[in-house]
């Protein structure tokens, strides 16, 4: 009963087991759920039907949200849950326990998440990921029961979401229009959330290329830096064409404004833009999710969300950095390595203003870091050397399973957690299975934290999660790290 992440019930019923066969039968309840049905019977490798007799039937019964019930015995198994989200959830269990031979195991089973809001996000910035390779991260996401997927849209390299009003944005690699919706609707039918983000007011290199009237007129620290100017007239025409256009085209309730590592800008500027973006997010009817460092603006309030992702407890190494990076991005080292000291302020700062926090402090959550034991499979282990971020300590999986959601010594007590979410940054991701690389099977160790309240051993999930290697084949995800420490 390899579950991952574990559920909070989960036990044998007897000896038997439940024959699958080739194309098992998903019957749903009504009509209206027979998309549901559909994307259950794909990961069964079945067909959707509307009642009758079927070897998984999804009922609709008691339980709030996410929250369901199985029970498999010989004859089939039964989800049940109190909305179609909980049918999905518990179908992912199903498929999760489908052995090689095509059954699955009579268990009970009683489940539903600790935290709310169970994320990644996806740099596809600094590397482009097509709509279909954008597809295969929302599976993985829906299979391990995570429920928001957050698209870093735009960044220094590049900006990827068509503007109508500023075309010059985005080159050949980026999404349209319909690109984004067909993103979006696969998500939302696996019950996954797609929070985008547009960066601002610093890593804005590339719209500053495009315009460079966004630059505004002072000089910024560097000119890799530059950061929209609240003063100027054209940075309102330009922020609100944006954040009105993402508004519309996102059904979701969360619009992410950045506001990261804006270096060189005056606290006063900073605090300014912060404000007014924060207002133009509410005016087109969403909710505001930012980086820690929009507290500073002193405008957040209990509908706000700070995402934090450095503490106390973070470390940046930036003798480390400039090792590896270009000689030209040498005096960013130096910057980023003052707003990592900088930003831990920030965090309380959040929670004073009752903003709900959105834990991800690059310690445990930043998937771009380095893996320090190496892999079963010599040649992964060039790509060690040369995937993930530079500058922070290469952490082995096991230590990186070493925390706990509320335990975070980044997040201080008494913090409103809205949950949890992991980042994929992809300055060093180079392809697909770079990404494979460094998102399995740390990915599913994330899952476990955040969905999971039950205090669940690193030995225990390892022996879970080992046996997951095929399905992520299945899934087109091969690239996965053959760590010494879940492989051997
Ligand atoms: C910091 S985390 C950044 C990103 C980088 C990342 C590398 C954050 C809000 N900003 O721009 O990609 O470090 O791990």
């Amino acid at each position: 009963m390899h579950v991952v992440p574990l559920p909070r019930h989960l036990s044998p019923a007897g000896q038997g087991v439940l024959e699958l066969g080739g194309s098992p039968r998903v019957a749903v309840p009504s009509g209206r759920l027979l998309g549901l049905g559909r994307i259950v019977a794909a990961l069964l490798g079945g067909s959707a039907q509307v009642g009758g007799e079927a070897e998984v039937t999804l009922t609709l019964g008691a339980g709030d949200g996410e929250e369901y019930e199985l029970v498999v015995t010989a004859e089939g198994a039964t989800v049940t849950a109190g909305s179609a989200e909980g049918l999905f959830r518990g179908a992912t269990t199903v498929a999760q326990l489908v052995t090689e031979d095509r059954t699955v195991p009579c268990v009970r089973a009683g489940d539903g998440p600790a935290l709310a809001w169970r994320g990644l996000s996806l740099d596809v910035a600094r590397r482009f990921f097509t709509v279909e390779q954008v597809k295969r991260v929302i599976d993985l996401l829906a299979l391990y029961k995570f429920n928001v997927l957050h698209l870093h849209l735009t960044d220094s390299q590049a900006w990827r979401l068509r503007i109508s009003a500023w075309p010059r944005l985005t080159g050949p690699e980026s999404y349209t229009h319909d690109d984004y919706r067909e993103i979006v609707a696969y998500a939302a039918e696996r019950f996954v959330t797609v929070v985008p983000e547009i960066d601002m007011p610093g890593h804005v290199l590339a719209a500053v290329r495009a315009y460079p009237e966004l630059g505004g007129e002072d000089e910024p620290a560097h000119p890799l830096v530059p950061f929209l100017d609240p003063r100027a007239e054209v940075t309102w025409r330009f922020v609100a064409d944006v954040l009105g256009e993402v508004a519309v085209l996102t059904p979701g309730p969360y619009l992410h404004i950045g506001g990261d590592e804006a270096f060189g800008m005056p606290h006063e500027l900073y605090a300014a833009f912060v404000t007014r973006a924060l207002g133009l997010a509410r005016a087109a009817g969403k909710r505001v999710v930012g980086w820690q460092e929009v507290s500073r603006s002193g405008a957040l309030t209990s509908a706000d969300l700070a995402q934090c992702w450095v503490g106390d407890g973070d470390a940046f190494d930036p003798e480390a950095a400039r090792k590896t990076a270009p000689p030209q991005y040498h005096p960013l080292i130096d910057l980023a390595a003052a707003a990592f000291e900088q930003a831990p302020h920030d965090v309380p700062g959040a929670v004073a203003a009752g903003a709900a926090v959105l834990a991800s402090p690059s310690r445990v959550l930043y998937l771009d870091r380095r893996y320090a034991e190496p892999s079963v499979l010599e040649e992964q282990n060039e790509r060690r050397e040369r995937v993930g971020f530079a500058s922070y300590r290469p952490m082995t999986s096991r230590e990186y399973f070493g925390w706990r959601p509320g335990e975070l010594v980044e997040i201080p007590a008494g913090a409103r957690l809205a949950g949890v979410e992991a980042a994929i940054w992809c300055e060093t991701v180079g392809d697909f299975d770079d990404l494979a690389f460094l998102l399995l099977p740390r990915l599913a160790g994330i899952a476990e934290k955040a969905w999971t309240d039950r205090a669940t051993t690193w030995e225990d999930y390892r022996e879970r999660v080992r046996t997951h290697t095929a399905r992520w084949e299945r899934l087109g995800w091969g690239g996965y790290y053959r760590s010494a420490d879940l492989f051997t």
